[in-house]
């Protein structure tokens, strides 16, 4: 595949999920062919130095459509967005940024000819009233976060658009993200990333979850491997067309920290729960991603326990 003319942009690269996928599309695509972009220049060494970036705003609708006309992208994935946590702070500028951001990317889409668009949506879709174990696909969706209620209304215009426009637009529903290589930012789920990091530590961890508040999870590698099975899938295998439901693992914070602990049994936690508890609490606890195993064979990798292991080694290393 590294030879194919597909050219791609990454909108929001510099963040947890873009630093990585954009690595692996690269890997895919080669390097030159993938574009990263974000507001603020990467931190990241191996991203910064592995292809091209381009300084972009995607509030900017014309900055960003002279640099789709420039590279005449094929794909584009449009990772930008205020996160649960953050977007509780500033809510008008979080459903500006995460709304209008998302239109920006389908019109230019539209306009320039993108082959297949990728938009991010999250559990945080669903709210109080969702069932919350095992929670299916087509359900109750209250989101009572306006980052969870923009990820709601996205997904209804990606499906319109797809439907009525015929935009290849693809979509999950992630669980909360679990990496080594870069920090989360502003999302609820962002204690079991930062847990692992006091942990090596040798520091407590303060929670600001209670401990057994149970969340869905996944480890970077299969988000990855979804995101890139899900956006190579052939079309007419997407039955799903607002996001699919995608599940790996749910563990509370007692049961991450239990997990820690048969690697550093000293590790400490302390539990203070803030307004975070809340939106956690109208979370689902596990999910069913039962369209997305059948449509186009997800399977998750990882477990607590092997992501838990592969964490603190490569984080080790890191640190060395
Ligand atoms: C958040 O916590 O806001 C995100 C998410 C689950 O979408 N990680």
């Amino acid at each position: 595949m590294a030879n194919t003319p597909e050219t791609v942009l990454v909108i929001g690269a510099s963040g947890q999920l873009g630093s990585e996928l954009t690595l692996a599309l690269r890997d895919l695509y080669g390097a030159a062919s993938v574009v990263a972009a974000d507001v603020a220049p990467p931190k990241q060494a191996d991203l910064r130095d592995s292809g091209p970036f381009e300084l972009v705003d995607v509030l900017d609708k014309k900055v960003l459509g002279d640099l789709v006309s420039k590279y005449k992208f094929r794909q584009i994935y449009h990772l930008a967005a205020v996160l649960s946590a953050t977007g509780e702070k500033n809510p008008k500028f979080a459903w500006r940024l995460n709304m209008e951001g998302l239109f920006n990317v389908l019109d230019l889409a539209l306009e320039q000819q993108v082959r297949k668009v990728y938009w991010p949506s999250s559990i945080a879709v669903f709210g109080p009233h969702t069932p919350r174990e095992h929670t299916p696909q087509h359900t109750i969706m209250d989101p009572n976060t306006v980052y969870g209620i923009s990820k709601q209304a996205g997904e209804r215009w990606c499906e319109y658009y797809f439907h009525k426009f015929g935009l290849d637009v693809r979509s999950l529903r992630y669980p909360g993200l679990i990496g080594y290589k870069s920090l989360p930012g502003g999302g609820t789920t962002d204690y079991a990333v930062d847990i692992y990091h006091k942990a090596l530590q040798g520091e407590t961890f303060e929670c600001f979850l209670n401990e057994d508040t149970y969340l869905p999870m996944m480890y970077m590698p299969d988000a990855l491997k979804a995101t890139l099975d899900l956006m190579h899938a052939p079309a007419a295998q997407i039955s799903v067309r607002d996001s699919y439901n995608l599940g790996a693992m749910s563990f509370s914070p007692e049961e991450i920290t239990a997990a820690i602990r048969r690697h550093i049994p000293s590790f400490n936690i302390i539990y203070k729960p803030d307004a975070r508890q809340q939106i956690a609490a109208s979370w689902p606890k596990s999910i069913n991603d039962s369209m997305a195993r059948k449509d186009w064979g997800w399977q998750p990798a990882y477990t607590l326990d092997t992501m838990t292991a592969d964490m603190l080694s490569n984080l080790k290393k890191l640190q060395a």
